[in-house]
């Protein structure tokens, strides 16, 4: 008779300030781009879930907006999506740069880490950018300010030291059984997915208030028969109609750049071949407007 073996489920948030690095671990956990980067901060607006699944463990986890003092209404509102994931976990991995500088954003997280009974663990990211002896004194430095289960030195980035911050986290999931079939690797959908990729390639092309003005909204998606293409058509959505012109770029070059980079990163997703048409439209200030907030998406 076969050993059955224990496997062990559980529910982890990464949950950090802006730009840490969060999303980029995300991915080199899964092994798959799945949560969108870039050098800009607020990237994430909404939780996204990757699950790995392993004949040992299914761990769940959970990639957030970054925390920050917020002031205008859509920014508080991606600050809760990451607050949220603060409940119903298992382990929270709090993720920071290697700098000794502790900002306000930190401060209030440490706040946060303090008040709640799960399992914390600091991850110290970008670890290729410093040198390894001033390490030892933000470990210190943090590890003051809160009671971390453990610490990790990684550089998400080069996949360096993830696999063993995995290992320790598989360790102290509860023994139980999955809660997705082991071809899942995230509850979002093929649109969802479709459309982050073209905010990421926004994010990626445009600069100053451009990006944070821009929402994107599959407006169809059709596989054709016999499965090797999709008819993709998208929204860009902006608040004001000088940053359609900036979007749209002279003779349309810039648009142009966004549905090709785009397109190559969705054929990748799917599988598929695509043929994507990218409109862009007006819809003045929908980050103030809680209806077209939930119409975007947020
Ligand atoms: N050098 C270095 N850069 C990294 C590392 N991890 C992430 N980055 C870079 O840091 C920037 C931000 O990465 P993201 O993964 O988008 O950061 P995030 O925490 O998800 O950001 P928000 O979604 O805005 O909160 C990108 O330019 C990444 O390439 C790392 O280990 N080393
Ligand atoms: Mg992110």
């Amino acid at each position: 008779m076969e050993k059955a073996v224990k496997l062990s489920s559980g529910f982890v948030s990464i949950i950090g300030r802006p730009n840490v690095g969060k999303s980029t671990l995300l991915n080199a956990i899964l092994g798959e781009k799945l949560s969108i980067i870039s050098k800009k901060p607020q990237t994430t607006r909404t939780r996204i879930t990757g699950i790995l699944t392993e004949p040992d463990a299914q761990v769940i986890f959970l990639d957030t907006p970054g925390i920050h003092p917020a002031k205008s209404m859509f920014n508080k509102k991606i600050v809760d999506e990451a607050l949220k994931a603060l409940e119903h976990i298992d382990i929270i991995l709090y993720l920071v740069e290697p700098y000794i500088k502790i900002n306000k954003a930190d401060e209030a997280i440490l706040e946060l880490l303090n008040k709640s009974d799960v399992t914390k663990m600091l991850v110290i990211n970008k670890i290729d950018t410093v040198h390894r002896e001033q390490l030892l004194s933000i470990v210190a430095k943090y590890s003051e300010k809160c009671d971390f289960e453990k610490v990790f030195l990684v550089s998400a980035l080069k996949n360096d030291g993830v696999g063993e911050l995995l290992g320790e986290i598989k360790k102290r999931l509860p023994e139980g059984s999955k809660y997705y079939d082991d071809d899942y690797i995230t509850d979002k959908s093929e649109r969802f997915l479709t459309a982050e990729i073209i905010r990421e390639k926004v994010f990626n092309l445009t600069q100053y208030e451009v990006p944070y003005s821009t929402a994107v909204v599959i407006e169809s998606f059709k596989e054709k028969p016999g499965g090797a293409l999709a008819v993709i058509e998208a929204l860009i959505i902006v608040e004001k109609d000088s940053q359609k012109g900036i979007i749209i770029g002279k003779k349309g070059h810039l648009l142009k750049k966004i549905g090709e980079d785009a397109r190559r990163d969705i054929e990748r997703l799917l599988g598929l071949k695509v043929f994507l048409s990218l409109f862009v439209k007006t819809s003045k200030n929908w980050t103030k407007n809680e209806r077209k907030l939930k119409e975007f998406g947020y």
